[in-house]
This record gives C-alpha cells, structure tokens and sequence, in this order.
C-alpha cells in the first residue's frame, strides 16, 4: 500500500470530517471519567466518518480510537489510530483550538501521520523517512536552547494525580525558557513544535491517539519525541507522559533538577 495514497485519503477524510465541526450548532458535553473529561455527538460522528472512509481504503484495517471503546491490535499489518477531535474542552466552549489527528501504523510502526486544524485550514503531515509538512511547507524545528523558546505545555487534567508534579514542572520550564503556553491540544502543540513555533512541549499523561500523528510530525521535522524521562515511546495504550522539543532544548530540559 503506498503511503502517499494512505496520507492523501486521511486528510482528505479529515478535511470532510472538518465540516460538522466548524457547522456544529448546541454542543452538549458529556461527561466520561470526571468533569474534565468530555465528549459531545461530534466527536463520535466525525470518528465514524473517518472509519468509514478509511475502511473503504483499507477494507478490514484495524482501528485505534478515543471514542467508543474501539481499541484493535497495534500490531496489525494496517491500523488507524483516530483523535476525531483533540481539544474537545476547546470545542465544547467556543475556544477554537482544536483538531482532527489521525496515524497510520503498520505491524507495530506508525508510518504516516496528518493532523488538521480546521479553524486555521493547516494540514500538518509527514510520512516515515520523507520529512514534515503544513499545507506544503516543509517544517524543522527549532534548534534554539531552551532559554531561547517558549514552550506549550498540558496540564493532564484526565490525571488529577499528575497536577502537582505537572505544575512544578511547568514553573520550572517557564523560569528557564522565554514562556509557556497551554492550548489544551496536545495534537496542535506537537505541531507547533514540528513547525519551529514552539520549541518544547510537554504533558505528563497522554494516550496514543493524542500524540501518534503530531509525534511523526515533530520527528519528522528534525526532532526528539520520547516520554519526559527521554525513553522512547511504545506503540501500545497504555498512558505515558510525552516530551517533544527540538534537539538543544531536548537537551536542556532533560538537565532541569
Ligand atoms: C486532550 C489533549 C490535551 C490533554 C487532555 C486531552 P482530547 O485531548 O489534547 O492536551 O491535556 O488531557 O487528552 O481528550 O481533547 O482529545
């Protein structure tokens, strides 16, 4: 299967998808496992919208997605892992940051990867060997120190016991780089720090489908992606804290006490 096939109908499928949510009318948010944690009828639809276009691609492909439980096996010859919308708190409040991220993995490699801002009409992609991209322009990352960079951060709030730890961490960041941000997408901020607008971003507890696609982007653009500890990053669902930064201040924040 050729991968600019599979890139060409992901982001297609996701700039289809893009459109219930930029005509969506009275979101109603739904709780999942605390007040922090929501869903609304948007993100189911646009999940099943790029099921249904990806499995017309790939008829049989396995899937990996936030929404309705649908976690197949990670090790599959052809799995798609699905945020349908990363920043569901954005969207549920009129805050427009938020975005469509979906990866390709085959037998245990994540191989492709587009995220799309609707909001910004950015398609951010990149493909395992071929470099980053937003809307054509190859991204690198900055390879300022971190003295140098603001920095975006999340604030795993899915993970009340990750708050203390978090903002120690995220005090520490801002006294040593030029600021931190907080968009509250994790897919969007990985991105930022592929396309050299940020050059870090952390977050002490992330799933799969939040940093699959933006993680390919940032390696892609000449980056360091492993969790906060600087281990790598495995294909599997379990929970894991995430660190994305260009190679200095990659560096510099593994030095911070
Ligand atoms: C969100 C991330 C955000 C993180 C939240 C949540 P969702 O994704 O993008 O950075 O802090 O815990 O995981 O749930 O909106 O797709």
């Amino acid at each position: 299967m050729n991968l600019h096939d599979i890139l060409s109908v992901i982001s297609q499928a996701e700039r289809e998808a893009a459109q219930l949510i930029l005509s969506a009318k009275s979101i109603l948010a739904e709780i999942k496992s605390g007040k922090r944690d929501v869903v609304t009828e948007y993100d189911r639809r646009v999940q099943e919208l790029l099921k249904q276009r990806l499995t017309e691609l790939i008829p049989g492909a396995s899937f990996f997605c936030e929404e309705n439980k649908i976690q197949d096996d990670l090790n599959a010859e052809h799995v798609f892992i699905i945020d349908p919308i990363d920043g569901t708190m954005n969207f549920v409040h009129g805050y427009n940051m938020s975005c469509i991220s979906v990866a390709y993995a085959s037998f245990g490699e994540i191989l492709v990867g587009a995220v799309y801002n609707p909001y910004l009409n950015e398609m951010f992609t990149a493909i395992k060997g071929e470099g980053a991209y937003c809307n054509e322009k190859k991204l690198h990352v900055d390879e300022s120190p971190l003295s140098q960079c603001v920095c975006c951060v999340g604030t795993a709030p899915y993970h009340p016991d990750m708050t203390d730890c978090t903002f120690e961490m995220m005090r520490k960041v801002y006294l040593s780089s030029l600021d931190i941000r907080r968009s509250g997408s994790a897919a969007l901020d990985l991105c930022s720090v592929a396309a050299g607008r940020m050059g870090l971003y952390f977050e002490e507890a992330l799933c799969l489908w939040d940093y699959a696609a933006g993680g390919l982007c940032v390696v892609e653009a000449g980056g360091n992606l492993s969790d906060m500890n600087g281990n790598p990053l495995m294909l599997c669902g379990d929970v894991s804290s995430v660190l994305a930064a260009g190679p200095q201040c990659y560096i510099d924040f593994l030095s911070i006490e």
